[in-house]
């Protein structure tokens, strides 16, 4: 497949001063009939986008044109300065089960039209950098038609919408369907009134309330926290039970997955309401940060996603425990982004080439993304980020911009040299700083080194600018010196701190204030001081968690450990009742997929079955020297009434974080007491996950197949409990027992997900010896390809650390992506991803 280059990418000749669109739909024919007014901003061709469609007619100023389509382009030459363009082409919704485009859901007409779904749809300069008025007409039978933008006039049978932002076409939508709006109002900073809908199918009302408090609590913010106010008369969210990701910001129509909008307590985890709290908030702030600002070309893809994923950091940082959601965040960001940047899959956040953009929304786009910018706030300071952002709003609004114009804005408010800092955006891989620390005479010297290691196509990696937060904790448990920025910015650097009385205990990289892995010698005592008494919530976290690593990696490579680990857990204990989510994260022992990273990385070959043996005989031995507090902390923790705030919900998580070691002691039997009991879907999951690692789940999930079988996203869960905590020598046989059941809807995205991502979840099942993990995913992604490419290659990820194991766990995944690449008619999606895996 053709490679698309940064390098190459040339302004459109054109601009679209109106488009209108006339829907005909119909789910096996829907017409669609556009007029496009362009007006010439360059000398060239008319160059237009469009994939899979009948083209019934074309014109330029009503004279018709017969022009032969390039491939997937239309070449429109010798055209006047001004002209309207019209094509009236068919398309069949109903035969869209890629989920791109215009497609059917439960019966349902939506869209999904980022990167380039629109071309799907009709002719189009299906590009970001071409933005237009949208005046969109339906006709249909169906009762709630909805577009972008403000609704113009409704009728029986037939709706017109008109937005007056300028957009890209990945940002048109359109939803045609037997809908029920739960529904409220807004009034802007500046008086405007604006309604909010939530559309969801009739029935699941009482389950949209959440997500619309939570729209109301992000316009709420948006305008406190960055000056940034709503724009139209309406704001509709649409839940779909259909589509490849979270959720698609198009303007004025977020349409969602509906795992992301409905919510009870009986049916949604704690986890669930803050991820939708949390994927509201990113929709609804993309409206500034992607929408009336948006990308110049897909290359610029992190310019939208990592700042609005750093604007949702900071709503649910806000909202809940700034110091939980940081460590979530952090974890997460190891889990999956520094897990793609050590492997054949590393990029940079900004890359400079690629064959396939879906497969370009990754964590290093998402998450890399947004750290880059926490540590642009850093360095700068909070008021120069807030002028910053100012000026970029007032700036570019309207534009379709580039990394260059963002780091300009920061240069232009701040007076400060970003050239070395841009190197974040154009660089992949993970540096790696390590500090080695002298103390003489009350002097303390730290020595920083940093060195990033090759990724594709990258050699040379020159130093990076890395701020590094720290503070010294003294023998005593005394802070003697506050968080102090050190700026690094050479690849060996040293810093000086005088007038110690005695040797302190640095407490590095507080808040994660850079994304690097941390090498330095230190002593399980000093790491037991750090998680006792350092300021810094992250740090201390963090501290106690490099002792429980450090403890299984002993373990999981023959020798001994963790003994630190689990004396410093009696201070973890007391101050549980104080802050319960921060004690369940202490409590939490690093996952198997974790210490598998960190004994690689450390060079060594990871062997996930004696990794899986050690965490548990970990658990059992810690659970047998506090199992008085767990008990006590269990039943302290129950809450009353289930309310899914961050205080209950902190409960919760420290409850459950007690269920898990108690239940290496009694069997399961609180967890079928919880099981039976719970008024809450946190606590029956949580007590189901713990059942059915003990051998005691048939009768429990009957019961809930029993009571949801009629609810799809609860029975997402009951999929994906099943193969991810089951023992791993059973996990796959029970992963090919639940495919093979009619309800394994697998052309559905979240119910493949459910069952295949639960068991890639399960190391040890997914690594198993025998290979049957590699063998049975990749026997799925050859099934789902041809239906759903984006969804096939995003989930052949799980392969990528396929390297790192020993060399016949190597041979068998490497013949099962083989496999795959051998595939007649793989798709361009699928096949990017797996050539790379295998390079
Ligand atoms: N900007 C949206 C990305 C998205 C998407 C991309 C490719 C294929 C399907 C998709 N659905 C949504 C969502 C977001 O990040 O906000
Ligand atoms: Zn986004």
């Amino acid at each position: 497949a053709a490679t698309q280059y940064l390098a190459d990418w040339q302004a459109y000749p054109f601009q679209i001063d109106q488009t209108r669109l006339t829907f005909h739909l119909d789910p096996r024919a829907t017409r669609v009939l556009s007029q496009i007014e362009f007006r010439r901003i360059a000398p060239g061709d008319l160059v237009l986008d469009g994939v899979g469609l009948t083209t019934l007619h074309l014109a330029i100023d009503g004279k018709p044109v017969t022009a032969t389509p390039e491939g997937e382009r239309l070449v429109i030459r010798d055209l006047p300065d001004a002209f309207t363009f019209q094509a009236e082409v068919q398309i069949d919704p109903q035969a869209n089960t890629a989920l791109e485009g215009l497609y059917l859901s439960g019966g349902m007409f939506c869209t999904q039209c980022e990167a380039q779904g629109f071309r799907h749809i009709t002719w189009y300069p299906d590009r970001p950098d071409v933005m237009a008025p949208f005046h969109v007409t339906i006709h249909s039978d169906m009762p709630v038609l909805l577009s972008n933008g403000n609704p113009v006039s409704q009728s029986a049978g037939m709706a017109e919408w008109h937005d007056p932002w300028p957009k890209p076409a990945y940002l048109f939508a359109l939803v045609a369907g037997d809908l029920r709006a739960v529904s409220d109002s807004f009034t802007t900073m500046s008086g405007a009134d604006v309604a909010l809908n939530v559309w969801v199918r009739p029935g699941d009302e009482p389950r949209a309330g959440y997500a619309l408090e939570s729209l109301i609590r992000s316009m709420q913010w948006d305008e406190r926290a960055y000056g940034r106010e709503y724009d139209l008369s309406v704001f509709n969210i649409v839940a779909v039970d259909d589509f490849n990701m979270g959720a698609m910001e198009n303007k004025g129509l977020n349409i969602f997955n509906s795992k992301l909008v409905l919510a009870t307590a009986e049916t949604a985890t704690d986890g669930d309401y803050e991820r939708i709290e949390g994927v509201i908030g990113h929709e609804y702030f993309h409206n500034w940060t992607g929408n009336r600002i948006t990308c110049r070309d897909w290359f610029q893809l992190c310019l939208k996603e990592g700042l609005t994923v750093f604007r949702d950091q900071q709503f649910t940082s806000d909202m809940r425990s700034a110091a939980v959601k940081r460590i979530a965040d952090v974890q997460t960001l190891r889990a999956r982004q520094f897990r793609e940047d050590a492997g054949p899959l590393a990029h940079p956040p900004r890359p400079d080439h690629y064959q396939e953009i879906n497969n370009f929304y990754t964590a290093t786009v998402y998450e890399k993304g947004a750290e880059v910018i926490g540590m642009l706030k850093r360095l700068v300071g909070d008021d120069a980020y807030r002028a910053a952002l100012d000026l970029y709003f007032s700036r570019h609004d309207g534009q379709a911009c580039t990394i260059e114009d963002w780091i300009a804005v920061f240069q232009d408010a701040t007076g400060r040299d970003l050239t070395q800092f841009k190197l974040w955006y154009t660089d992949a891989g993970t540096p790696r700083l390590t500090m080695t620390e002298t103390f003489t005479d009350g002097t303390l010297v730290l020595d920083f080194a940093q060195t990033t290691a090759p990724t594709p196509g990258q050699p040379e990696k020159p130093a990076r600018v890395i701020p590094i937060a720290l503070g010294l904790i003294g023998p005593n448990g005394d802070q003697v010196l506050d968080t102090t920025v050190l700026e690094m910015t050479d690849a060996t650097q040293s810093f000086r701190f005088d007038g110690l009385g005695a040797r302190p205990v640095v407490s590095l990289l507080r808040g994660f204030s850079a994304p690097v892995t941390v090498t330095r010698q230190m002593s399980p005592a000093d790491q037991a001081l750090l998680l006792a008494h350092d300021t810094d919530p992250f740090a201390r976290w963090q501290a106690g968690h490099d002792l429980a690593l450090d403890g299984l990696i002993a373990r999981a490579t023959g020798a001994t450990g963790g003994a630190e680990f689990i004396r410093a857990l009696a201070g973890v204990l007391d101050d549980a009742p104080a802050d319960p989510a921060f004690a369940a994260l202490c409590l939490a022992l690093p996952g198997d997929e974790e210490i598998a990273t960190t004994i690689a990385t450390r060079g060594a070959v990871p062997d996930p079955d004696a990794i899986h043996a050690a965490r548990r005989a970990m658990m059992t031995e810690i659970a047998t020297a506090y199992e008085a507090q767990f008990a006590g902390l269990y039943d302290a923790m129950a809450t009353e009434t289930y309310h899914p705030d961050a205080k209950g919900a902190g409960r919760r998580s420290l409850r459950l974080a007690c269920l898990a070691y108690l239940s290496r002691l009694d069997g399961g039997d609180r967890a079928q007491h919880l099981f039976a009991s719970a008024d809450n879907m946190t606590e029956r999951q949580g007590a189901l996950e713990q059942l059915i690692a003990t051998g005691r789940a048939a009768q429990p999930l009957a019961e809930f197949e029993a009571q949801f079988r009629d609810n799809r996203l609860v029975m997402d869960k009951w999929f994906m409990v099943q193969p991810l905590r089951a023992a791993p020598g059973d996990a796959v046989a029970r992963a090919r027992e639940l495919a093979a059941r009619p309800d394994f809807d697998w052309k559905n995205p979240n119910r493949f997900r459910a069952l295949i991502a639960g068991l890639t979840a399960n190391h040890a099942a997914f690594h198993a010896a025998d290979g049957s993990g590699y063998d049975f995913v990749a026997e799925w992604l050859m099934k789902l390809d041809p239906v759903n490419a984006q969804t096939t290659a995003r989930m052949s990820s799980a392969f990528e650390t396929f390297a790192r194991y020993d060399t016949a766990r190597q041979a068998k995944a490497r013949a099962a992506l083989q496999r795959i690449a051998d595939l007649p008619g793989l798709s361009r999606n699928t096949a990017e991803m797996v050539t790379r895996i295998l390079a």
